[in-house]
């Protein structure tokens, strides 16, 4: 019994060993096993961001899209940060496999690189990341010019005008699309224009109204990036009834001179205060067409009028005058020519044929009458004493 006893008291220590070694088994290995619970989740994410365009011009918008998937096997919360343009967006709960999607547009000047970061925790406060970055070009090297130029800015209803349009690659590379329109349509396209390349097209319109003409020159490089110049330009149609008239230094209608006076003109009928080439010129016939002759020496190129359109008394010719027949012609559209129907013309007073007239001074006329009486009673004398 005893022998049995001692057996029993033997037995009880090892089993109490053996319960604590289990024990501290468990408490040494419980957090080892927590862990590996929770890394056996794993939290992983991924992230993408993707620029609409990668070379453009300063100025041009470009969209960014943003994507991040839930790659790993917990749900995630964190969010989206872009390093140049900030938070792009936050994201909850997001579920394994599940994706977020944000579209930012910036507008472009400089290059631009963007480095992005997706950031997500699970429960446990395990971080999963993820980085993307993008690079735009922005250069100034597309480049493009255009000028047009009316051939007239001042006409009658129904005058042809011509446009020049000239398009030059002011660009550092070539332009493989180019197009030229206007308010009347489609002027020109061009395809690989070089730099200092240029196009020029002619085209006429005949213009019945005052026309605003609104051009643009498009070109495009190789990468899609578009250039653009635009030009507008003003013609101006009048139909004005103008008038020029030979007449004293007061305005007061004048068609017979003396050599001594002084030669003014006055008009009614012009565009406000505007300058036009008037000439006079010795008397004509004037035929539509016909070129306008050169003017008399040291009389006024240009008259101007008011702000209502009349010219008022204009000193055009001074002392000393030269005897004769003259015409006065304003050339109202500029155009060197002579139209009835464009310019102004002083030339049906005289005789009905010229717009003045100079005659000699009255005492030269006396001293040619006293002569000329003179003589006469030098004749009739002389045949007296035969
Ligand atoms: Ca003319
Ligand atoms: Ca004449
Ligand atoms: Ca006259």
């Amino acid at each position: 019994m005893k022998k049995e006893r001692s057996n029993t008291k033997l037995k009880k220590p090892k089993v109490i060993v053996c319960f604590a070694l289990a024990a501290l088994t468990a408490v040494l290995f419980a957090p080892i096993a927590i862990y590996e619970v929770h890394t056996q989740e794993n939290a992983s994410i991924h992230l993408s961001v993707t620029p609409s365009k990668t070379k453009v011009v300063p100025g041009t918008p470009v969209s960014y899209l943003y994507n991040a998937t839930n790659t790993g096997e917990v749900p995630l919360t964190g969010n989206i940060t872009d390093f140049t343009f900030g938070v792009v967006g936050a994201f909850v709960n997001l579920q394994p496999g599940g994706w977020v999607g944000y579209n930012v547009t910036h507008v472009l000047t400089q290059n631009t690189s963007n480095l992005v970061t997706a950031y997500g925790f699970d429960q446990y406060k395990n971080l999963a990341t993820d980085s993307d970055s993008a690079f735009v070009q922005v250069y100034s090297g597309v480049d493009i010019s255009l000028t047009v130029t009316p051939s007239k800015t001042l006409v009658l209803p129904g005058t042809p005008v011509s446009y020049l349009y000239n398009a030059t690659n002011t660009g550092e590379v070539p332009l493989t699309g180019a197009i030229i329109d206007d308010t009347f349509g489609l002027v020109g396209n061009f395809v690989n224009l070089q730099p200092n390349g240029w196009v020029g097209y002619n085209v006429t319109h005949v213009l019945t109204q005052n026309t605003t003409n609104v051009a643009k020159a498009w070109g495009a490089d190789q990468f899609g990036a578009n250039v653009t110049d635009s030009k507008t330009t003003f013609v101006q149609v009048y139909s004005l009834i103008s008038t020029i008239e030979s007449c004293n230094q007061n305005g007061v209608k004048k068609d017979y001179f003396v050599v001594g006076n002084e030669l003014y003109v006055v008009g009614a009928g012009y565009l406000p205060s505007t300058t036009y080439d008037v000439y006079l010129v010795e008397d004509v016939t004037w035929v539509d067409g016909m070129a306008i002759p050169p003017r008399v020496v040291n009389s006024t190129a240009t008259v101007t009028s008011d702000g209502n359109g009349d010219i008022q008394p204009t000193l055009l010719w001074d002392d000393p005058l030269k005897q004769g027949k003259y015409d006065i012609i304003v050339d109202v559209d500029g155009d060197g020519l002579y139209y009835a129907e464009a310019d102004a013309l002083d030339d049906n007073d005289v005789e009905v044929t010229a717009g003045l007239f100079v005659v000699p001074e009255p005492a030269v006329i006396a001293c040619m009458f006293a002569c000329f009486s003179g003589l006469g009673l030098f004749l009739m004398r002389k045949r007296k004493q035969l």
